[in-house]
């Protein structure tokens, strides 16, 4: 509790009610660096990738038996968080094979919220930068604050989802981050890992953050300082999950058989002795028309 009263915190703002205003929602991202939603997501489907990670936790020996799995309860003395754990590192390869993680991560509230705040058809990037967190009770294994983008290299533009895997209140070490600190660009890192190393944060900063609760997500930006409070439970396992969103950029062929059949229109244009049936500006435009078509079909499965 110590570790916990030190930092400044302020509670975030609930940007569900700006979903239908998109505008005031895009300002607050620009603002902020970050969008906090209460109550976003159907609680079944963050309930079923939990029973999924404590049914690993259990396997893994994580779990005090003489609890009920769900409430989540660590054997004493054991740490849990460490990317160096084998053990941590297997919950990956894990929840990777499962069609849980990969239902939240595609939930149709989270892509709807990309698209009202970006005016863009959002993809999740399908990678192992999507990770399971478990952290143990042990305050000295808090995320350190970080920037997305010092460790995600392969995109730029993105954004990242944090969702906690069932209630998170702020003694169980939550997400906090903090508002303005995407506008100045990448900072040095230390360290080789988030928990380990990271960015050296003035004390005086102010975290924003909450008491989530199961079907909230945090959507934050790449440069975006964060870090997790530490779990001050006595004995209760933090869970959550984070995703990386990436989008459709305006140009670029989504589907295969665009390419394949701009080209052949093209080709049959230039050699057809008679009028083609249609030009090939109204050909495009219609494909452009199925290829919108189909990113939205693509965000939608
Ligand atoms: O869950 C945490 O403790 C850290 C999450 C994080 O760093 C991220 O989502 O990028």
């Amino acid at each position: 509790m110590e570790a916990l009263a030190r930092l400044r915190l302020e509670p975030l703002a609930d940007s569900k009610p700006l979903i239908s205003e998109p505008e005031r929602l895009r300002e607050r991202a620009a603002h902020d660096g970050f969008l906090f939603f209460r109550a976003l997501l159907p609680n079944a489907l963050v309930e079923s990738l939990r029973a999924c990670v404590l049914d690993y936790a259990s396997r893994a020996g994580w779990l005090d038996s003489s609890y009920p799995r769900a409430a989540a309860r660590a054997v004493a003395g054991k740490r849990v968080g460490y990317y160096q754990d084998p053990d941590w590192v297997s919950l990956q390869a894990h929840v990777q094979s499962r069609p849980e993680m990969w239902a939240l991560g595609e939930a149709a509230a989270i892509h709807s919220v990309l698209q009202a705040v970006d005016s863009r058809s959002s993809y999740l990037f399908l990678s192992t930068a999507n990770t399971c967190r478990v952290f143990s009770a042990h305050p000295d294994m808090a995320t350190q604050p970080h920037q997305d983008a010092h460790y995600v290299r392969l995109m730029q533009d993105f954004w990242t989802a944090w969702i906690p895997l069932g209630d998170c209140p702020q003694q169980l070490g939550p997400l906090a981050l903090l508002a303005g600190s995407h506008q100045g660009g990448l900072q040095p890192h230390s360290g080789a890992g988030i928990v380990d190393g990271g960015v050296s944060v003035s004390e005086d900063a102010v975290w924003s953050t909450t008491d989530f609760r199961c079907g909230d997500v945090a959507l934050f930006r790449p440069h975006t300082l964060h870090r997790s409070l530490p779990n001050c439970s006595a004995d209760t396992l933090r869970l959550s999950v984070d995703f990386r969103y990436g989008f459709w950029s305006g140009s670029a062929a989504v589907d295969w058989r665009a390419a394949q059949m701009i080209a052949a229109t093209q080709a049959s244009a230039s050699t057809h002795s008679g009028t083609p049936r249609r030009s090939p500006s109204s050909t495009r435009r219609v494909l452009n028309r199925w290829l919108r078509f189909s990113k939205q079909l693509h965000r939608s499965v």
